[in-house]
């Protein structure tokens, strides 16, 4: 069996192979809910056999959105929706995610094909982003984020509490805080977006503070029996970004916590992207670094495409899982194609049997 289809588990949950969906903005909600072509969406790549099915990063407030047409879970009608969908996804062996995010200065944007950068302020639609300090973004996103008050900092953080219950109850078993590509909790680690002369600002005990609160209150709520994870940007492949012993030491910390895994990521906190070592498989050697210093299980991402790749960082141990998004987009029966390749003698049961005359 190749190592890319045995099975792993944590806590109670089990996931029947290593492929997962990550978690994929549509830009397609009304009002922060999830329609059919969430359901379709999400649902289609669980009948393709993935392991876990992660819902898109879903806003935690209105002003957490990226977009207008951002998910949220900010209602107790945004997560009957998204009960839908998760027992949908379970229904077919698969595990039902969901990602919570808040964008922080990235907010009020266009989706990627309605425009570039922020909404304009005369919009209907736009809406004044928050922030660590008053700094724009930069390139496309122009608007500068309202600094946060002491009080809004301890809302956010209890709409990302008020967020994973609703999570919780819509029978999702895997919780992954977006701390990630510069949206608000990466946002307060980076040097580069937090200025703040307070104590959620500075070295790296306040850069961290926000980060660390959030996913301990978020802990307390969220059943031991089921998984949290933790999407972090770990370099900014920039100079003047935190340097990744620093994230190293925040997984750190944030496994003592009681986080469950790691998905390590891109900072995200500027436009400059010039030193990001893109190609295959790039975040792979930074999954296993991670993986290796925190002893921790991880994800990882970032142009992972081809079965054989997929198989081989599993096999050597530089992750546990992998999170595929484009992959996923152009074959959302990428799993079953993949057991195809490597040889799996019973490579039709990675469908239901509904499909089992798939070729
Ligand atoms: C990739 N993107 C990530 C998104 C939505 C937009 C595209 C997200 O996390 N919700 C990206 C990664 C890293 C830095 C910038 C953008």
């Amino acid at each position: 069996m190749p190592s890319l289809f045995s099975p792993l588990s944590i806590n109670d949950v089990t996931l029947k192979n290593r492929i997962g969906v990550s978690p994929m903005c549509q830009y397609s909600a009304t009002d922060g809910m999830p329609g059919d072509w969430h359901f379709v969406h999400l649902g289609a790549r669980a009948i393709g056999g993935a392991a876990l099915v992660i819902a898109e990063a879903t806003a935690v407030s209105p002003e957490g959105r990226i977009t207008p047409g951002c998910t949220g879970l900010w209602s107790d009608a945004q997560g009957e929706k998204f009960a839908r969908i998760a027992h949908f996804i379970k229904s077919t062996g698969s595990v039902p995610g969901i990602q919570l995010a808040h964008a922080g200065r990235k907010a009020s944007a266009y989706a990627p094909w309605m425009g570039v950068g922020n909404l304009a302020e005369t919009d209907a639609q736009a809406w004044q982003p928050i922030g660590p300090s008053p700094i724009p973004f930069g390139g496309p996103l122009t608007r500068c984020p309202r600094e946060m008050t002491r009080t809004d900092i301890a809302r956010v953080q209890s709409d990302f509490v008020a967020a994973a219950r609703r999570a919780r109850h819509a029978g999702f078993e895997w919780l992954e805080l977006h701390f990630a590509h510069g949206y608000l909790g990466q946002s307060f680690f980076s040097p580069i977006a937090n200025r703040r002369a307070d104590e959620y600002g500075g070295g790296f005990e306040g850069r961290a503070r926000f980060v660390l609160e959030t996913f301990a209150a978020v802990r307390e709520i969220w059943p031991g029996r089921l998984v949290l994870s933790v999407r972090l940007g770990m370099t900014d492949f920039l100079p003047a970004g935190q340097p990744i012993e620093e994230s190293i030491e925040l997984v750190r910390r944030l496994k003592t916590l009681g986080l469950d895994v790691i998905d390590p990521s891109l900072g995200g906190n500027t436009p400059d992207v010039s030193g990001v070592p893109y190609g295959p498989g790039f975040m792979a050697p930074i999954a296993e670094r991670v993986k290796r210093e925190v002893q921790i299980a991880a994800a990882v991402s970032w142009q992972i495409t081809e079965p054989q790749q997929a198989d081989s960082i599993i096999r050597d141990g530089q992750a546990d899982i992998l999170l595929l998004a484009r992959a996923m987009l152009s074959d959302p029966h990428w799993s079953f194609h993949a057991a195809k390749v490597l040889g799996r003698p019973d490579y039709r049961s990675v469908l239901p049997p509904q499909y089992h005359r798939a070729t």
